[in-house]
């Protein structure tokens, strides 16, 4: 080839390259990565999260975590598209359950969200905690360039979770018209940590409820053993709660009648085992109702 030839090759080369960087929607990974690989997934939904549009990051960012779940780029910022798109301030939603009850803080706060708003940080806590769970247990890459410490992160999401739990009675995920409304299933979340109405739930949901809250809350607590800081969260206040909410209300697993069902025994340790009859009354006289109650021999 003459020099002539080549420098004009060169040449064309870069005005076909300048051209394409100015094109609306190219951006340079493109140049590196196929649009529809792992890399071009994660560059396009980042993109996509910068752009604002967060259900085409999510769309993008999922798809990338399909096609390698053991990488944790991916996930971390489906964590965060998915946050965006459900318009969810997760800081002030701490703020929320951490400060002072009197001031209309705490847990309580939070699981009396209006229907819609208590689904939606229902459902994108559950994306987030799936999405992190595998960069945290070491089955999924860390975060990659995002260097991010997911363990916050996910401690905030199990306790979100676990609260929003006790509204979604019917535990298929969802809060909404099929569950329990909050006027018959009531929860003092107020230091109290008790439930009323439980004699409303099928005694196998309420026990469901209970695991999963009690899941929930061992996973927060375990992520917060670790000291975490930072971020403007006071941990030792969510570590508080989580504490007290599973603990107490461990005592209002019902005693199906089935083997092995985590309602037999003695439930609020008060010596007595499966003292009570799910009947909305106080049948001990011990100021709870329904507390560590039992199906069978019931009338
Ligand atoms: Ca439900
Ligand atoms: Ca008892
Ligand atoms: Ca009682
Ligand atoms: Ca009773």
């Amino acid at each position: 080839m003459s020099q002539r030839l080549r420098a004009r090759r060169t040449a064309r080369s870069a005005a076909i390259l300048i051209a394409a960087l100015l094109l609306p929607g190219c951006n340079l990974w493109e140049w590196t990565a196929d649009s529809g690989s792992y890399d071009g997934l994660v560059a396009d939904g980042r993109q996509a999260i910068r752009d604002g549009d967060y259900d085409l990051a999510v769309s993008l960012l999922a798809e990338a975590v399909d096609q390698e779940p053991d990488r944790g780029e991916a996930r971390y910022y489906l964590a965060k598209a998915a946050v965006l798109q459900a318009d969810i301030d997760v800081i002030e939603l701490v703020d929320t359950v951490t400060a002072d009850p009197a001031n209309g803080g705490g847990a309580e706060a939070v699981f009396r969200y209006e229907t819609t708003r208590a689904d939606r940080v229902y459902r994108v806590n559950r994306i987030v905690a799936d999405a992190l769970a595998p960069i945290h247990d070491g089955t999924a890459s860390p975060a990659g360039l995002a260097g991010a410490d997911v363990d916050l992160d996910l401690a905030v999401a199990y306790t979100l979770r676990g609260i929003l739990r006790l509204r979604d009675s019917n535990g298929d995920g969802r809060i909404d018209d099929n569950d329990v409304p909050i006027e018959l299933f009531d929860v003092d979340l107020n230091g109290d940590y008790s439930l009323e109405g439980v004699a409303n739930l099928p005694p196998d949901d309420l026990n469901a409820m209970l695991d999963d809250l009690n899941d929930l809350l061992d996973e927060g607590g375990q992520l917060l053993l670790g000291g975490l800081g930072g971020g403007g969260i006071d941990t030792d206040e969510l570590d508080d709660i989580i504490d007290q909410l599973g603990g107490d209300l461990s005592s209002f697993y019902v005693n199906t009648g089935a083997p092995g069902n985590p309602g037999e025994g003695d439930n609020d340790g008060d010596g007595t085992a499966d003292e009570e009859c799910l009947n909305d009354l106080d049948d001990d006289g011990d100021g709870l109702v329904d507390e560590d109650a039992r199906v069978l021999g019931c009338p």
